[in-house]
């Protein structure tokens, strides 16, 4: 090919005329940046390149990292995991293999990543999120066809392809995506659910951590140590204090208060011992005044497992009883006492989700994308819960990385709640430290929840 002839081919002598010509019309005082700027914009929107590796959540456990590159750029993702509780959540692809990681491994699906889903996404405009995400979901042919129930189908379509590497490039691909339109990821996620400006969330900051992921907050911290000395300080997965009196409050706030319990339960056979119900309750309530909160600070409590109390201001009660327990979980809501969050008894599936709001059994979403699988399917359960005029809760999970996305899903969907741990360790800072930056890149226009924090 001749010189004249690639020129032609490229129109290259149109391009940069018109790349001249925008510098002059804008007056700028630095035209090669500006006409470098220009000519960026003007190269197409397309996924060159995917590769993801093997990395460690907070926990050590492998997880899977997404490199996914444009024309303009590389963006970056990374996948949180948790304590899986059934068959209704999108399933991650684990090796398996018992010598390495205890079988946690995720090679398999960082190979999923490298061929299948890449060969299928490169080429596509990373702004378009549903298109990419269908095509991932998509990729799992037999199942779509077979037509079977969602949730089977969803579990089956994961496990192989594996929620891990799908949700992985979803975020990554939305990072892209925002990155292609020149706007903040917040905005980005704003646009794609089409619904509402951007709202700063209240954040269910972790102060005590108990029972599995055994949990912090400054504040707390001094009335801890006068209390149960230095060692009460120690941090669990969520990096909230995870002392003794952790493990006690987390027990006693597994049990309804008295009251509660002859309320709604049939008998107290199988209830666990009541431990100090109020000690740890107290500890957070005395943090909260010392520190000069006083009225201001409202609690909330995940239990992950039975019940609770009325005599302090608790606000949310996330997970009030077992998985599978309807029944409780409704009457529980309609005491109208405060916020009922489901986590595992929904799993984020749209299906049981769809089943709670019929049947009136809780009043508000607890939304953990790895259960989902991918950016678009989190934007429809969000759009699901609220059009039920149900509070939702972003959250993050025991096993997370660096990547603060949640920050940015939470704020895009306007949800006006999040929860991410204690302020504590790296992972969970990363989300409340991008809320810093989106609250200062907002400006005048940012829009805190405040007391609408059940529907922004
Ligand atoms: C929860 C979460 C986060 P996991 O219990 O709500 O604290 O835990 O990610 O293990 O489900
Ligand atoms: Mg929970």
């Amino acid at each position: 090919m001749s010189v004249q002839e690639y020129l032609d081919k490229h129109m290259l002598a149109r391009k940069i005329e018109d790349a001249v010509n925008a510098a002059v019309r804008a007056k700028t005082t630095d035209p090669v940046l500006f006409i470098s700027n220009h000519m960026k914009k003007a190269v197409p929107s397309a996924i060159t390149k995917i590769k993801a590796r093997q990395i460690l959540d907070s926990r050590g456990i492998p997880t899977v990292e997404v490199d996914l590159y444009t024309n303009k750029g590389m963006y970056r993702a990374s996948v949180p995991s948790g304590v899986p509780c059934g068959m209704y959540e999108a399933v991650e692809v684990r090796d398996g293999e018992k010598g390495k990681y205890l079988g946690k491994g995720v090679s398999k699906a960082v190979k999923n990543v490298n061929e299948k889903i890449s060969e299928a996404l490169i080429g596509m405009d990373p702004s378009l999120q549903s298109q990419i995400d269908q095509t991932m979901m998509d990729l799992d042919k037999t199942e779509n066809k077979a037509g079977s129930f969602l949730a089977i189908a969803r579990n089956n379509l994961y496990a192989e392809i594996g929620a891990n590497a799908m949700l992985a490039v979803s975020i990554a691909a939305c990072k892209a995506g925002a990155a292609e339109k020149d706007v903040p990821l917040y905005q980005h996620i704003a646009d794609l659910s089409g619904k509402g400006d951007p709202v700063l969330p209240i954040p269910a900051i972790t102060v005590l951590s108990g029972g599995r992921h055994a949990g912090n907050n400054l504040a707390a911290q001094s009335v801890i140590v006068d209390k149960h000395g230095s060692c009460g300080c120690n941090v669990g997965e969520d990096g909230g204090f995870a002392s003794n009196v952790s493990r006690t409050l987390l027990l006693s706030v597994c049990l309804l208060l008295e009251k509660l319990q002859r309320s709604i339960l049939p008998s107290k056979a199988s209830l666990w011992p009541l431990l100090s119900i109020s000690e740890g309750l107290d500890l957070v309530k005395e943090a909260i005044d010392r520190a000069g909160y006083k009225g201001r600070i409202k609690l909330a409590v995940d239990v992950g497992a039975t019940e609770f109390c009325i005599d302090y201001p608790i606000a949310s009660i996330e997970q009030p009883f077992d998985k599978d327990d309807w029944e409780h979980t409704k009457l529980l809501s309609n005491l109208g006492i405060c916020q009922v969050v489901g986590d595992d008894l929904l799993m984020s599936n749209p299906k049981r989700i769809e089943k709670a709001i019929k049947e009136g059994t809780c009043n508000a979403l607890l939304l953990k994308i790895s259960q989902v699988g991918t950016v678009t399917e989190a934007i429809e359960v969000v759009k699901q819960a609220k059009d039920a005029q149900w509070g939702v809760i972003v959250s993050h999970r025991s096993g997370e990385t660096e990547d603060s996305f949640i920050a940015d899903l939470a704020v895009g969907l306007a949800t006006g709640q999040i929860k991410a741990g204690a302020p504590c360790r790296g992972e969970r800072l990363a989300k409340y430290n991008q809320l810093l930056r989106i609250e200062e890149e907002l400006g005048d226009q940012a829009v805190y929840a405040r007391e609408n924090w059940r529907m922004p």
